[in-house]
């Protein structure tokens, strides 16, 4: 219920009046001041900055809010085409440091808390991460609303407030142990409850034909139980512009109705239940990343996004046009992250024909001239189908809705393949079997006019292989977005010290616009700055160890010297963490033996964490965990090499890593990882990567030059021509360092006290059905391993191409990506907001 006309005109006149706070280093000291002593009730005895940084907070939040009611009124004044970015995942990490730059008060507020005798850095690193996100899917998302708040595009961030994130990570014994994130305990600071734009979400119940008040037959949904969906608002400022944009998450509240329903038939304990049901859709994040789910709650959550977010584009929709919805689609688009969303097909044509009246096809002509699809996987287990009778008993309507829409694409494909019915039953949305499932991407491919993959390769292989069909279909509807990652967060914010380095060398605009980083290219060749460049990289990698020396024993043998090596990302099959212990036991195996000619110190950092349910994934966190026991605590390895697992990986993990990573390991069998982004952000901040031909990596390998580029391994092609005659018991009997390196494994040299423990993992990688074919990569690995060696020894010669890398990672920017989504898929036109 939006919120009576005359109370909002009257605040307008009044907040005019109010002058806009001010941005002076007095200013932030008085309101912080206000907001501690007085807000929280703190004083100088306090000694958590916990509380310090949540004054902090407010007095920043303040200064968001004047722009985002200004953006607001912006938008509305113009009448402007929109975007709603609709997405299960927002992984935002932490928020104050990123506002601080944004709003262009960094230096003000750092000099501000200085003089309170406050480091500004405590209190940052007091702020908890939101992680409401898997990985690289909602790091994405989190990324993508701030190049649209920066290129000042009007884009909502639609998601789900969960209670509990993704769960941390500690290790015990060498292996993973989940502990709950609560990350709302103490409060979030940064978000807004709005109850006024509340919306109702049905589920169960049936449909039954009912005759309106114009005599025209319509389906109702009945007998449904209800769940409230409350959004809560987050500010999304753009860089230094003006523009605050939403981000709105949706929180899942029991109905009073249905309490109440319940609580006067006397029955408490139900209505209790019914309340926590309720509640729980939004209660946890599922941890899976691309591995197989199929919950029901999980299908829950799905609806409820998509239905809330709708309906609230459609309230605010009717709000100004009334139930005109000609020029809608002319209006309002829709970006859905993967599958996860993509019940809103089905759920707009709801929409529009029950609750707005209009007919079938002036629905589907909305529909698909509004909905655009985003793949980020071609992973089988990834795939999302849900059996046809869970959406019957759960959401009946849009299962009648999904069946109509499948009918009438199947007669739109058999006309132009008459008789082909087994392309036909590839096609259709409704997979047949021992088990009717709705293939959600079919419905999202089928309901949309744009299809989009993450990087050329991982598009390319989407038109070739899994949506085949469809490209011969409609291969005007497909394109590539490469992926990106926010400057912001990953070299100005995340690396200060390289920031003003770059800054002082080609201006500042690189911030705004990547592409400007090439002005470094010539001075690649100046030794002065390749002096200061090596000086920043050494002190980042100093931290980075202080930091590990100050969570982890102090005997660890950590240099700046040595090679800093790391692969940070989930852990997962394909991604083939293994193949870096492989060579790890390798180098070890070297060093036991004495063959350390011209030795490079390394430093192999591992980080990420395993779906809670995925076995292989967690044995390997503890194959980690057991050969950097061993290998730490070997005499004979001294200095020479150090492998760490760094628990907890996250994005303020990252945003430490970046920093101080000199080697970027980017290995999964080519044709698997759709792009990566993770390589984008080392890149970025001088990082050198050691990559298969997979995702991304073939674009900044085109961007750097091979010769600053570490390539191995078979490509996409390559894996697929060789894998019916894969045969990696052969490739380890003619290759004598393997050999090795498996009689270490197999002899249980790591599980001295654990027999049997990696037999699986073993196995996997021995067995001619591999599906990732680690053994196939294993020399050509190796191999580039000793170039990247030879690369590091020529100090000189490194840092020339940690500057190239990072002069060359313009293309990376989100600022490029969004700008291709909006020129391609969204149409929007930017809207500058004045400040008034
Ligand atoms: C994430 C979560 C889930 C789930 O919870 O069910 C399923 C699939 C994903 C997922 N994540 N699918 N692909 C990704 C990653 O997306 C990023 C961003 O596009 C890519 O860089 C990665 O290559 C891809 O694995």
């Amino acid at each position: 219920m939006p919120a009576k006309q005359f109370v909002i005109s009257k605040l307008n006149s009044s907040i005019t009046q109010v002058p806009e706070q001010g941005m002076t280093k007095e200013d932030f000291i008085d309101d912080f001041k206000q907001y501690y002593v007085h807000l929280l009730g703190r004083d100088e005895n306090c000694g958590s900055p916990f509380y310090a940084g949540e004054a902090l907070s407010l007095a920043i939040r303040d200064r968001l809010l004047e722009r985002w009611k200004f953006t607001h009124q912006t938008y509305k004044n113009n009448d402007c085409r929109r975007g709603y970015y609709l997405s299960m995942e927002f992984l935002m990490g932490r928020t104050l440091s990123n506002a601080m730059l944004n709003l262009g008060v960094g230096n003000t507020v750092t000099q501000a808390m200085y003089d309170l005798g406050i480091e500004i850095e405590e209190l940052i690193s007091s702020e908890q991460d939101a992680g409401l996100g898997n990985g690289g899917l909602g790091r994405l998302a989190a990324c993508f609303i701030d190049s649209c708040a920066t290129l000042q595009l009007p884009v909502i961030g639609y998601g789900l407030r969960y209670e509990y994130g993704m769960f941390t990570q500690t290790i015990v014994n060498g292996e993973q142990v989940e502990k709950p994130d609560h990350w709302l305990r103490h409060g979030n600071v940064w978000e807004i409850r709005r109850l006024e734009y509340s919306h109702t979400i049905k589920f169960g119940g049936h449909t039954e034909l009912q005759t309106d008040e114009n005599d025209e037959q319509r389906l109702h949904w009945i007998d449904t139980s209800n769940v409230l969906a409350v959004p809560f608002d987050t500010p999304v400022p753009g860089y230094q512009n003006g523009t605050v944009n939403t981000l709105r998450l949706w929180k899942a509240v029991a109905t009073e109705e249905f309490n109440l329903d319940e609580f006067n038939a006397g029955d408490y304990e139900e209505a209790v239940e019914a309340k926590i049901t309720a509640e729980n859709i939004t209660m946890v994040l599922y941890p899976n990343d691309v591995n197989e789910n199929g919950k029901e709650l999980r299908l829950r959550q799905q609806y409820f996004l998509a239905s809330a977010s709708l309906q609230d584009v459609l309230a605010h929709w009717t709000g100004v046009h009334g139930n005109d919805f000609t020029h809608f689609a002319e209006k309002r688009c829709f970006q859905l992250n993967d599958t996860h969303p993509s019940i809103a097909v089905a759920e707009l044509m709801r929409l529009l024909m029950d609750i707005h009246g209009l007919t079938w096809d002036e629905a589907w002509a909305i529909t698909k001239n509004t909905m655009a699809y985003t793949n980020h996987t071609l992973l089988p287990e990834a795939l999302e189908k849900w059996p046809v009778r869970l959406m019957q008993e759960l959401l009946p309507r849009l299962m009648d809705i999904i069946f109509e829409i499948n009918v009438n694409f199947i007669t739109e494909a058999s006309m132009h393949w008459p008789g082909d019915s087994a392309r036909l039953r590839r096609m259709s949305i409704i997979e047949e079997g021992d088990e009717q499932q709705v293939r959600m991407a079919h419905l999202a491919i089928v309901g949309s006019f744009s299809v989009n993959g993450v990087a050329q390769l991982h598009s390319q292989l989407l038109q070739q292989g899994l949506f085949s069909d469809f490209y011969a279909l409609w291969p005007h509807k497909f394109n590539n977005k490469t992926n990106g990652v926010t400057p912001r967060r990953w070299l100005a914010a995340s690396n200060p010290e390289l920031a003003s380095l770059i800054t002082e060398t080609i201006g500042e605009q690189w911030v705004a616009d990547l592409s400007q980083l090439k002005k470094l290219q010539p001075y690649a060749e100046d030794a002065q700055f390749r002096q200061r460049w090596r000086a920043i990289k050494q002190a980042a990698k100093q931290r980075l160890i202080d930091y590990k020396k100050g969570k982890y024993s102090a005997e660890l043998h950590l240099s700046v010297d040595a090679l800093f090596d790391v692969q940070v990302k989930r852990i997962h099959e394909y991604k083939r963490q293994l193949l870096n212990v492989l060579h790890v036991i390798h180098l070890y195996n070297c060093i036991k033996k004495g063959d350390t000619e011209n030795w490079v110190a390394r430093c192999v950092l591992i980080g990420g964490k395993a779906a809670p349910g995925y076995r292989m994934a967690k044995q390997t966190i503890k194959l980690i965990n057991n050969v950097a026991r061993i290998i730490n605590s070997d005499p004979d390895v001294g200095d020479k090499l150090t492998l760490l697992f760094l628990p907890d990986y996250r994005v303020s993990a990252m945003e430490k890593i970046c920093p101080g990573a000199d080697l970027s390991e980017q290995i999964s069998t080519a044709g698997k990882e759709a792009s990566g982004t993770g390589n984008m952000k080392l890149m970025m901040n001088g990082a050198i990567t050691i990559g298969t031909l997979d995702g991304a990596n073939i674009e900044i390998r085109q961007e750097v030059g091979d010769e600053n580029f570490f390539l191995f391994g078979l490509t996409a092609d390559e894996i697929e021509v060789k894998r019916s005659q894969y045969d990696p018991i052969a490739i380890i009997d003619q290759d004598e360092d393997l050999q090795q390196v498996m009689h270490l494994l197999e002899s249980g040299y790591f599980n001295q006290f654990e027999p049997g423990l990696f037999n699986d993992l073993i196995n996997s990688i021995k067995s001619q059905y591999d599906p990732w074919m680690t053994i196939a990569d294993f020399r050509s690995f190796v191999d580039v391993q000793k170039r990247v060696e030879e690369a590091y020894r020529d100090k000189d010669r490194w840092t020339k191409m940690s500057i190239l890398n990072c002069a060359n990672s313009g293309k990376f920017s989100t600022d490029r990506t969004i700008g291709e989504y909006n020129r391609d898929i969204w149409k929007l036109t930017p809207q500058p907001v004045k400040q008034q």
